[in-house]
This record gives C-alpha cells, sequence and structure tokens, in this order.
C-alpha cells in the first residue's frame, strides 16, 4: 500500500487586520485596513474580512481602498507585534511536530505522517491545533490537510476564514480537474490571465496539454504545472533544524602535496561521515569535496550519487574520482574538507519517530 504523507497547511486569517481587531475591541465587526492612510503612495497589507466585501485587497492602493469603502478604518502596520504574535503561532505548531516549515509571519507546514497521539486522524489533529492557537492568541487560522505542501496550501485557501479544508488521496483528481487555474497556488494572476487567453479555465483543461507543450508554453514551470494538476509535489516540509549536510574539514599544521597522504586523510573523513550515516539510517545524494591550497585559493567539486548511499566504498571511489579535477598532488594544500548532503526523504524521518501513522 502506497504510504501517504500528512501535511497539514495552517493560515492565520487576515493576521495584522485580525491583530488589531483583537487589541481594540472597538475595531471588531468593522472594516478595517492596515496599511498607510489614503492620499498617500500606501498600499494595503492587509484588510479585515468587513473590509474585503467591498472588494479591497493586499497590495491594492490606499486611496483606491478609501474610495470603495469610506467607512473604512486605517491601522499604521506595527510589524514588531505581528512578528511576536508570530512567534507565539510557531511555538504552537511546534508543540505538535517538530517538522514545522515556518513560509512567512502568518502561516506554515506541518508535515504530521509520524505523529502519533489521541487525535485520531490528522484532519482531528488539525481542528486541536486551530483551536489552540485559538485559545492562546485569541486569533483565528484556516487549516489545510492533505497528502503535499501543494494540496494542503490549496486546501487552507477554500474555506476561509476559520477553515477546515482536507483533500485525501482518494478525493484530490475530481477535486483538481473541478479547480479553477486561478486557485491553483503556485499559477499567479498573469500566468492566471494567460491560461484563460488559451481556455485553460480549469484542472481538467490544463490536464489535456502534454508535458513538452506545456514546457514550450511556460518554459520550466510547465512541468510543475503539468505536476500540481496531476496532484503531485514531492518537496519536502523543510525545517529551519533540518540537517540538509554534514562534513568534516582540518585545516593542517604543514601543508601537504604527497596525494597518497591527501587520499588518507579523506578517507578518513568519508569513515566518518559513513558512520554519521549508518547510525542515522540516512543516504547521502551528493559528495563534495573542497580544497584550499598553500596561496589560500579554495576550489570545490561535487558529485550527485545516481542511487542515494551510505557505502564506505562508494563515497571513497568518487572522491578519488573528484580529487584528479583538482590541483592536489601537484601544489601544495592546506586544507581539506569532504561533506554530504542528505537525500532528502531521509530527512523526513528527522522527526518525531513515533508508533503509528496517522489516517485523514
Ligand atoms: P496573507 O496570509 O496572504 O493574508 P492575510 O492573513 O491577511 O489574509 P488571509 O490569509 O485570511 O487571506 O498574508 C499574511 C500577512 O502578510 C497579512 O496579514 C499582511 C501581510 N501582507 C502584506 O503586508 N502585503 C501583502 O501583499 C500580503 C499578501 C500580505
Ligand atoms: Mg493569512
Amino acid at each position: 500500500m502506497t504510504k501517504f504523507r500528512k501535511i497539514i497547511h495552517l493560515d492565520m486569517d487576515a493576521f495584522f487586520a485580525a491583530v488589531e481587531q483583537r487589541d481594540n475591541p472597538l475595531l471588531r465587526g468593522r472594516p478595517v485596513i492596515v496599511g498607510g492612510p489614503p492620499g498617500t503612495r500606501s498600499v494595503v497589507a492587509t484588510c479585515s474580512y468587513e473590509a474585503r466585501k467591498f472588494g479591497i485587497h493586499s497590495a491594492m492602493p490606499s486611496t483606491t481602498a478609501a474610495k470603495l469603502c469610506p467607512e473604512a478604518i486605517f491601522i499604521n502596520p506595527d510589524i514588531e507585534k505581528y512578528c511576536r504574535v508570530s512567534k507565539d503561532i510557531q511555538a504552537i505548531f511546534k508543540k505538535y511536530t517538530n517538522l514545522v516549515e515556518p513560509v512567512s509571519l502568518d502561516e506554515a507546514y506541518l508535515d504530521v505522517t509520524d505523529v502519533y497521539g489521541p487525535w485520531g486522524s490528522a484532519t482531528a489533529l488539525a481542528r486541536v491545533i486551530k483551536k489552540d492557537v485559538h485559545d492562546k492568541t485569541g486569533l483565528t487560522a484556516s487549516a489545510g490537510v492533505s497528502y503535499n505542501k501543494f494540496l494542503a496550501k490549496t486546501a487552507s485557501d477554500l474555506d476561509k476564514p476559520d477553515g477546515l479544508a482536507v483533500i485525501t488521496p482518494e478525493k484530490a483528481a475530481k477535486f483538481l480537474e473541478k479547480l479553477p487555474i486561478g486557485k491553483f497556488h503556485g499559477i499567479g494572476k498573469k500566468t492566471e490571465a494567460r491560461m484563460k487567453e488559451m481556455g485553460i479555465l480549469n484542472g481538467s483543461d490544463l490536464l489535456e496539454l502534454p508535458l513538452y507543450r506545456l514546457i514550450d508554453l511556460f518554459g520550466k514551470s510547465g512541468e510543475f504545472y503539468y505536476n500540481i494538476v496531476r496532484g503531485r509535489d514531492d518537496r519536502i516540509v523543510q525545517t529551519d533544524w533540518t540537517r540538509k549536510s554534514f562534513g568534516r574539514e582540518i585545516t593542517m599544521d604543514n601543508d601537504i602535496t604527497d596525494l597518497t597522504d591527501i587520499r588518507k586523510i579523506l578517507d578518513a573523513q568519508i569513515s566518518e561521515i559513513c558512520d554519521f550515516l549508518i547510525d542515522n539510517k540516512q543516504k547521502a545524494s551528493h559528495l563534495t569535496i573542497k580544497i584550499k591550497y598553500f596561496d589560500f585559493r579554495e576550489m570545490s567539486r561535487s558529485v550527485k550519487f545516481p542511487v542515494p548511499t551510505d557505502k564506505f566504498e562508494e563515497l571513497s571511489s568518487q572522491c578519488c574520482l573528484l580529487l584528479e579535477k583538482t590541483e592536489c598532488g601537484n601544489i601544495p594544500v592546506r586544507l581539506l574538507g569532504s561533506s554530504i548532503q542528505l537525500h532528502d526523504d531521509d530527512n523526513l524521518r528527522q522527526g518525531k519517530r513515533l508508533q503509528e501513522e496517522l489516517p485523514f
């Protein structure tokens, strides 16, 4: 059976405006705009949902917003305050999993695939987190639950404010077919307009275009569009603490030139790297060697493994090949380093290792 990841995307509702309404009861239920005053060149940072009914949105000139809603209340942004609230929110997310990727002040992805607890399902856990955020900060968040970041992000936007939407693997294809093209996260306003001109109005229109055609039309992004309309997105939840590499380096007391000595030192480093990989049940996707010559010139050479590995022999023989692309053996060297990049899937396993997988 395919194991699906469980990703929750959380995004605060009308974040800056909601903080202002929380802190000043007179603003509640009113059209509040956070941004510089009309009559200046300022734009709207965000606005309350009451103001959105008038067609006001982020990045709109404040003057235009004031025309659309003359009774709107303008508040100057207090970024320091929003940063403080943001820290509190991110700390709440981290109570539930250490696989948290903050995306901006008011949103984050959580990988809860391996989270074990009394919650019963990823959806129930999302509900618990939303309640926790509300209890602790007085603010509402919307959550999207799905099996990858793209779908979780798309889901969190479906039911705003105070929403909770779930896209299960069984439902994704049908959901994406019907999704209006502008609702695909990653398809910006300009691309949306271009696609509409071409008659691509929703997912099922986009599905009809073969990969080569999408690349013709949209360059590199074509592949991204091809994947997302099929619900494919293998980007991992990238935490600030997730280790992405591991390495060793040494500056020698005396410069060395002899290749056999250089290989011995690099092999010792690779042996340590392999111990790390095996102890942590991880594999290397890339190997890099770094050299500093006697004259302080620095260079590095890298190789990507066709299949991620933790084998000493493989790392060591690739290291020898990389060495051939340097001036080692010909001129004295003062520093030698080797490092690996960890294979992504393994990063995921660095999360809380818990007993069982959550259902959606
Ligand atoms: P968003 O999450 O995009 O917007 P929001 O939280 O105000 O509203 P919602 O998520 O309910 O649609 O952005 C978070 C904050 O970032 C927002 O409150 C203000 C700030 N921001 C800007 O300053 N300029 C912008 O153009 C955008 C989009 C956001
Ligand atoms: Mg938001």
